[in-house]
């Protein structure tokens, strides 16, 4: 996050938001990357599977108390044959939502190779949520909520399941990682203040803090 939100909230100063985050969806072909993206940004939801090529995205703003939040949410092809061109976006990316198919094991088991993906194209302190997508689907269920939840915690990041079709959670899986950008943003913003003004020299000694800022 560092430097890069910080240059987000400055050059959004006198725009429409406060904050700007670019958050990926990553996951297998197939698990509701779309699904759930189509669902937050246009509260639409189609049974029909047509597989997104390359990379695709959308915006919306979203208000957290008294600030702007735009999130630029970027929606990736899953197949194999795209992973190059995908890798490529991960930079420069503040969050990434990881998704797998609660009713297709083999998507559950390519979570952390996804995550290996993150960490090596994209930044340090990326924030990352893991999504279990299509809860809807009861009896063709193979991954449950405690499996999930375990592996979440195992890689100590938070955990949703959701459902584009019922519209169940989607709204929460933005918000929450909206909420974690934006509590990110603050202390790097924080903390570069702090940095610079711990910096600057009078007589050789370092001002305290406050004093930089009276
Ligand atoms: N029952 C159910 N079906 C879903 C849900 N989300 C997505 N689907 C279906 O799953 C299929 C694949 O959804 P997509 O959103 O296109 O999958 P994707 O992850 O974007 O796939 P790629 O673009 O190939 O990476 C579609 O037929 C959707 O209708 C859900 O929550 N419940
Ligand atoms: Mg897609």
């Amino acid at each position: 996050m560092s430097s890069t939100s910080v240059l987000h909230q400055l050059s959004s100063i006198s725009s429409d938001y406060d904050y700007l985050f670019k958050i990926l969806i990553l996951g297998n072909s197939g698990v509701g990357k779309s699904s759930i993206l189509l669902r937050y940004a246009d509260d639409c939801f189609s049974e029909t599977f047509i597989a997104t090529v390359g990379v695709d995205f959308k915006i919306r703003t979203v208000a957290l108390g008294e600030k702007r939040l735009k999130l630029q949410m970027w929606d990736t092809a899953g197949q194999e044959r795209f992973r190059t061109i995908v890798s490529a976006f991960y930079r420069n990316v503040d969050g990434v939502v990881i998704v797998y198919d609660v009713t297709d094991a083999e998507s559950f088991h390519a979570v952390e190779r996804w995550l290996t993906e993150v960490d090596r194209y994209g930044r340090d302190n990326v924030c990352k949520l893991l999504v279990g997508n299509k809860a809807d689907l009861k009896s063709k269920r193979v991954i449950t909520y405690e499996t999930g939840k375990a592996l979440a915690d195992k890689l100590n990041i938070p955990f949703l399941e959701t459902s584009a079709k019922q519209n169940m959670n989607v709204e929460q899986c933005f918000l929450s990682m909206a909420a974690e950008l934006k509590n990110n943003a603050d202390k790097d913003t924080l903390a570069s203040i702090q940095d610079k003004a711990r910096t600057r020299l009078r007589g050789g000694k370092p001002i305290e803090p406050e004093k930089c800022w009276c």
